[in-house]
């Protein structure tokens, strides 16, 4: 038996991704505004599981965020701070090198690094970073670094971008995570990121990271002042640059949190947005293999659920995620392995452990004891 949409405009989508003909903007706005969540989660899900069957993937990971002293300022941002405010910080090498130490019993296989543009760290500053974290987890793939950072690390460094990019390869950036893009478009860049690199300069240093031979992820921020209309655009933007390079890898839809932001006025997002901008990202973003349910973001609960609407990876372990909590996310700031596998599990999915290329990693002895 096949499913009977609510939403008439469904049985059209359905036909063109079942005759592998690509969807356009009137249907990511038609995927968007319908009133049929289970039709929009039933197409992803059917494009979902052709290619990645039952697998649902994670990653055994560390955040780092080295500074939070930014110039930037977005609006959306609850983790900056200026040079001299209450709370603003900046680790140390030798800080760093303790927080890797602090976990070094555990199987990392992936360091997420990212943090503000603080003026008052040169080029050389991240350059020995990637050489600590070379050092102390050599067989972790250190993925650090957004499109924004990497702009701002040419500027400062005076090199070109391809000679910047060249430069933190060598010292070991192995792979660029998606933040930055937020949602690409000039008139909410005008209003909530006007000091931050724009959609156009996104887009390039991206562009020249996947010419680079780096694998990155994209990004999309909603729940603020964005309209559908925007997102639907945002994601065909990527949805072209991936056509050019094939260089993107995740995409990701990071749910707006307000609290201590400039926008503390606007309402969390609804779980039914949540589940849409998967199965939608999942549904226009043909040329992605995978998208991320940020667990972090939307919780463990509706993480799960998102499995079966369109994502087939929960992001990672993680244990001292900052930039949501600090916006009020209520989420754990960490999950075990077993916490993982079990909410794979009982989502009725078979988890798959990965290294930051979606190569499944081989099951170490715990957790072959915990496979039976
Ligand atoms: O760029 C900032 C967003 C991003 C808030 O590549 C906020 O694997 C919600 O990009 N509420 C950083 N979001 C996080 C990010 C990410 C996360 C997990 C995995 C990957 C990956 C990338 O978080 C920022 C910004 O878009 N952000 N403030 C906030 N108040």
């Amino acid at each position: 038996m096949d499913i009977t949409f609510i939403d008439q405009k469904l049985y059209e989508i359905k036909e063109k991704i079942s005759s592998g003909r690509r969807l356009g903007y009137e249907d990511g706005l038609a995927l968007y505004n319908s009133p049929d969540l289970i039709g929009v989660g039933y197409l992803a899900d059917r494009v979902r599981r052709e290619q990645h069957g039952q697998a649902a993937y994670y990653v055994y990971n560390q955040h780092i965020n080295y500074t939070n002293v930014c110039i930037n300022r977005c609006r959306f941002c609850a983790f900056a701070r200026d040079k001299a405010e209450n709370g603003a910080y900046t680790y140390s090498l030798d800080e760093v090198r303790e927080r890797l130490m602090a976990r070094i019993d555990e199987p990392i296989r992936e360091l997420h690094i990212v943090g503000g543009l603080n003026p008052a760290l040169p080029f050389e500053y991240y350059l020995d970073l990637l050489g600590i974290v070379r050092e102390i987890r050599p067989q972790a793939t250190i993925k650090a670094f957004t499109a924004v950072e990497i702009d701002y690390l040419s500027q400062i460094s005076g090199l070109s971008l391809e000679k910047t990019i060249a430069t933190l390869k060598d010292a070991g950036l192995g792979m660029i995570p998606g933040g930055g893009a937020e949602v690409m478009n000039d008139r909410i860049w005008a209003e909530l990121f006007p000091r931050k690199i724009n959609s156009e300069r996104w887009l390039e240093v991206m562009e020249h990271l996947h010419r680079a031979g780096l694998t990155a992820n994209a990004t999309m921020l909603y729940g603020h002042i964005e309209t559908i209309e925007e997102r639907v655009r945002h994601l065909i933007r990527l949805r072209e640059l991936q056509d050019r390079t094939g260089g993107f890898s995740a995409f990701i839809p990071l749910a707006f949190h307000s609290r201590n932001t400039t926008l503390s006025h606007l309402p969390p997002t609804t779980g039914t947005d949540d589940l849409k901008n998967v199965a939608v990202a999942r549904l226009m973003l043909d040329n992605f293999d995978h998208i991320k349910a940020y667990w972090v973001m939307i919780g463990e609960k509706l993480a799960q659920v998102a499995l079966s609407f369109g994502a087939d990876d929960l992001d990672g372990t993680i244990v001292e995620e900052k930039i949501t909590h600090m916006a009020g996310a209520s989420s754990p700031k960490g999950l075990t392995r077993e916490r993982m596998e079990h909410l794979i599990r009982s989502a009725g999915f078979t988890p798959v452990e990965r290294d930051s290329f979606y190569n499944p990693v081989r099951p170490d002895g715990e957790r072959e004891a915990a496979l039976g």
